[in-house]
């Protein structure tokens, strides 16, 4: 028997019984098979990427696969549902295994770590690290007590499960471990190598005393070298001027430093010397504090997952804080998990306390918060508090960590130097910092020192960024900027809502506030290299999570477009709608990016909360509005123009509606009736979809007006939920994504090639226009002083393996000119043009969804004159460029600047 999958299929297990089998694969699904008839028993929907691994429960009961984005699920065979989401890894999930009791599953990932879940709850109760590279393949002993990892540091690990410790390190591959297994009886492993190589070893030889491990400095593990660790994450929320950041260095550094308002979210170590030990494991609190200014709320979802424990603070010194308080509620409810405890803390209280003490206390108690009274600039309370902190964290349930030694001192010592106000660094200058400040202690590889930056990175604490060798040990900077881009678009009296690629690249943002008192102030920024870098990081930022869109030269905001829709133009009637409660903003303005993206409905226009669309056959008109109203509700009208056929309006309607589901909660859906004898819509909306889930099919509701029966199951109702309208919005999701990645890797190509030669000095600037066409890139040379020459070299930019083809007769490498126009093109440009094409170490397949890929291989070769040659000056055809690009790096740039600016050494270095 054959099956043909459209996309890759990456896992395939056998099922304890022999009969049946499951595969996972790249289009994000796991499916049950009958091995005897061949045919697909059952499909298990719910991961948003693909599935790269797979494994039966032991009894056969149950499924467990792990996706590319590092969730894993478990399913319930027999109901097809999946029964838990156990989400804690940062990358790519490449092994999964079930203990022998099926109470306990292992997962291994791209993130470098191992962990240990327990089914009956979810819950991730260690995390192992010690592996400087991705882990390819996890393993469970037969009688439980031990596991194995295979990782790309070519090393294979043995775990005591129970206690977490690292009992054996085992080095002597010298290529990738892409698989681990255990004989029958436990005694005996096998490991098998990218290089070809197998290992069969015996575990009683292998396990060796840890002086031997120390003495290694390769292996890095075990015993005194080892230590374990718990992290709790407290969060700070409420409004701006709450006195959340005084209280946070008030708790971490037992002293005040007074604050401006905060840019996004940032997190710091609260060290607890003496305390922190329990049973050998450490304990540590990191404090997460939440700028509270209401443009900041979309950010902070990524951050609140996995608290455990919430301070929702309030000035104490204001009039009325309950909406506010309120209103952080219903945020907290959706982002943060009910079991987490929260406090309800004053702040500022030396200030005054004009609120009522009572109902603030009536408050906490009916929502089963604790209270405090506190003053971070003298101390008052916060002792208390600190004290009621420690004790109820739930340390027990918090997943434990075990961590080589040195992992934890590089750690720490990073977290210093963010401490100490270094925003950005290169991978280069923090390898060199690190090694000035811990060369008594340690000494480290790259790839160690890799595996610590991305470790930090997996909860925000700081950010790799996707271009260059950057670390942003600020990630809130990020936010800072993209508040500079909101300030910006707000002050356009013209509410376009949009801005010139331009601004962003050089910085022509706004960078003043108004404070309460009406005084101007300057906000913060960085020197201008580093401003450069972050702004670029930001622009990806925003493009990646579809906050925006690029149009031509310009970013479109769709949620701050001001323009009113022109009254005069008459609405179409809505036919459905949603009711929803989350953050306005950010579910609208992705919504419309992604629709934008999506193919099937091209963007018409943009107006003030409304989005008009059009279909791709006949471009009749249909479209989205959104009502906004108090605490977050909103209600998103979906509309269109006579003549649209039903499918399409269902369509739009469910994907609109698939989206609510991942970013809002309380959704309900509305739809539009018409009474088909009279044509009178029918008014109680909510009656009728009452109706509607009661009775199903025979659903009926009376006309106010003809008093005869208007059928609620109709044509339209049957299609909503029917299997093609859901296997057609799929489609559209994933061109959508799709599209997100090509624009993605052409974003990170523009970042990592100005990255390249920005760092020789040389002047760069996008220049943006339609997609696959035109320059896209401009370098002007600079002097010895650094001042632009005039000279000027234009870069056509290709992102993606599938750019080079390798040609079989001679090797040679081959570009195809797709677009005879370009030829043409190229040969006019006054200056020499560069094709410079980005390549990845893996197919584009393994990017998708990906943070952590970069281009590896970056090269360049000039065009221009290439083309002038082989056309013979444009008189011949010419369909393919043999791609003879050097490597685009320092010496490459300065080399090509001494060209062009008739130099013959080079005089700045
Ligand atoms: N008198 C007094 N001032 C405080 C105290 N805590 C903070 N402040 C000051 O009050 C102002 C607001 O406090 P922040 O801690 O910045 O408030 P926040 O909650 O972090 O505000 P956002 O970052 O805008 O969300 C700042 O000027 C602080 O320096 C306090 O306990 N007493
Ligand atoms: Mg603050």
């Amino acid at each position: 028997m054959e099956v043909h999958f459209a996309r890759q299929v990456n896992s395939v297990t056998w099922a304890p019984d022999g009969r049946h089998a499951i595969s996972g694969s790249a289009d994000s699904t796991v499916r049950l098979w009958d091995m005897v008839s061949g045919e697909c028993l059952k499909v298990f929907e719910g991961h948003d990427t693909g599935v790269r691994c797979v494994a039966w429960s032991r009894d056969g009961g149950h499924l467990l696969s792990g996706s590319r984005e590092g969730s894993l699920r478990i399913w319930d065979v027999a109901t097809g549902r999946c029964v838990r989401v156990l989400e804690g890894h940062s990358g790519s999930v490449n092994s999964v295994a079930w203990g022998p009791n099926n109470r306990h599953v292992l997962s291994g990932a791209a993130d470098s770590t191992v962990r240990l879940w327990e089914v009956d709850n979810g819950r991730c109760m260690r995390v192992l690290e010690g592996h400087a590279g991705a882990v390819n393949s996890v393993a469970y002993s037969p009688d439980g007590r031990h596991a194995l990892s295979g990782s790309s540091d070519n090393t294979v690990r043995m775990w005591d499960v129970d206690s977490g410790h690292c009992a054996m390190a085992f080095d002597t591959h010298t290529a990738d471990v892409v698989s681990v297994a255990w004989n029958a009886d436990g005694q005996a492993a096998l490991s098998g190598a990218g290089n070809g190589v197998l290992r069969v070893w015996r575990v009683r030889d292998l396990v060796l005393p840890s002086q031997a491990i120390a003495a290694t400095p390769a292996r890095e593990a075990g015993g005194a070298d080892e230590l374990q660790y718990t992290n709790a994450k407290v969060l700070l929320v409420g409004d701006s001027g709450a006195g959340k950041t005084g209280l946070t260095g008030r708790l971490a550094r037992g002293r005040f430093t007074a604050s401006d308002s905060t840019s996004g979210t940032w997190c710091m170590q609260w060290l607890l010397s003496g305390l922190s030990y329990e049973q050998g494991i450490e304990r540590e609190i990191w404090l997460w504090d939440f700028g509270g200014q209401a443009d900041q709320r979309i950010i902070h979802q990524l951050y609140m997952e996995k608290a455990a424990l919430i301070l929702l603070m309030f000035d104490a010194d204001r009039e009325d804080v309950l909406p506010g308080l309120r209103d952080w509620q219903q945020a907290l409810r959706h982002n943060v998990s009910a079991e987490a405890r929260r406090f309800l803390v004053a702040g500022r209280t030396d200030v005054g306390f004009r609120f009522h003490r009572e109902r603030i206390k009536r408050f906490a108690e009916e929502n089963g918060h604790l209270y405090f009274e506190t003053s971070a600039r003298e101390g008052r309370g916060c002792h208390d508090l600190k004290q009621a902190i420690l004790e109820n964290i739930p340390w027990e349930y918090i997943e434990k960590r075990t961590s080589p030694r040195i992992f934890k001192t590089i750690r720490d010592e990073i977290v210093r130097m963010r401490d100490e106000g270094i925003a950005l660094v290169t991978f280069k200058e923090l390898r060199e910092v690190l090694r000035q400040r811990l060369s008594a202690e340690i000494s480290f590889t790259d790839a160690t020192l890799e595996t610590v930056v991305s470790l930090l990175d997996g909860p925000g604490v700081i950010k790799e960024l996707e271009f260059g060798t950057y670390i942003l040990l600020r990630p809130e900077w990020i936010n800072g900027y993209a508040q500079a881009v909101i300030r910006t678009l707000r002050a356009d009296p013209r509410e376009l809502g949009c801005m010139p690629l331009r601004s962003i690249a050089e910085g022509k943002l706004i960078f003043q506030t108004r404070q309460p008192d009406g005084e101007i102030k300057e906000v913060d920024r960085l020197p201008e290299a580093e401003e450069r870098v972050v702004l670029q990081a930001m622009e990806q930022t925003m493009l990646k999570r579809s906050l925006c869109l690029r149009q031509g030269d310009q970013l479109v905001f769709p949620s701050h477009f001001g323009r009113d829709r022109p009254e005069v133009r008459k609405l179409p009637a809505a036919f459905v709608s949603y009711r929803f409660q989350g953050f306005l903003d950010d579910i609208y303005a992705t919504l419309v990016v992604k629709l934008a993206h999506c193919g099937a409905f091209p963007l018409r226009d943009l107006w003030r909360d409304a989005a008009d669309f059009e279909t791709l056959a006949e471009h009749k008109r249909l479209g989205i509005k959104l009502a906004r109203e108090a605490d977050g509700r909103g209600e998103l009208k979906v509309y269109c123009e006579h003549g649209v056929l039903p499918n399409e309006q269902v369509i739009l309607a469910s994907y609109i509606h698939e989206h609510l589901q991942t970013k809002a909660a309380d959704i309900v859906r509305l739809r539009q009736y018409i009474c088909p004898h009279c044509g009178t819509p029918v008014s109680s909306r909510e009656v009728a979809m009452e109706r509607l889930a009661e009775q199903g099919e025979t659903a009926d509701i009376l006309c106010v007006r003809c008093e005869r029966r208007v059928p609620l199951w109709d044509e339209m109702e049957k299609r909503f939920g029917s299997r093609e309208v859901q296997r057609q919005v799929r489609a559209l999701r994933a061109a959508e994504a799709l599209h997100l990645d090509d624009r993605r890797k052409a974003g990170m190509l523009v970042a990592e090639v100005s990255a390249r030669i920005r760092s020789a000095d040389q002047k760069c600037f996008e220049i943006p226009g339609a997609e696959d066409e035109g320059i896209d890139m401009e370098v002007e040379f600079t002097d010895q002083d650094g001042n632009g020459t005039g000279k000027r070299m234009y870069l056509q930019l290709k992102a993606g393996n599938s750019h080079l083809r390798r040609r079989k007769e001679d090797g040679a490498e081959v570009f195809q000119i797709k677009n005879p126009r370009w030829v043409e093109y190229w040969l006019k440009q006054p200056v020499p043009v560069m094709l410079v094409i980005g390549t990845f170490p893996e197919d584009d397949e393994r990017l998708r969804g990906e943070a952590e890929i970069r281009f590896t291989d970056v090269r360049w070769m000039e065009i221009r004159d290439w083309l002038k040659r082989a056309t013979d000056n444009g008189r011949e055809k010419v369909t393919q460029i043999i791609f003879e690009g050097e490597r685009l790096d320092l010496s490459s740039v300065r080399r090509w600047r001494n060209r062009m600016l008739g130099v013959g050494t080079n005089p700045r270095s």
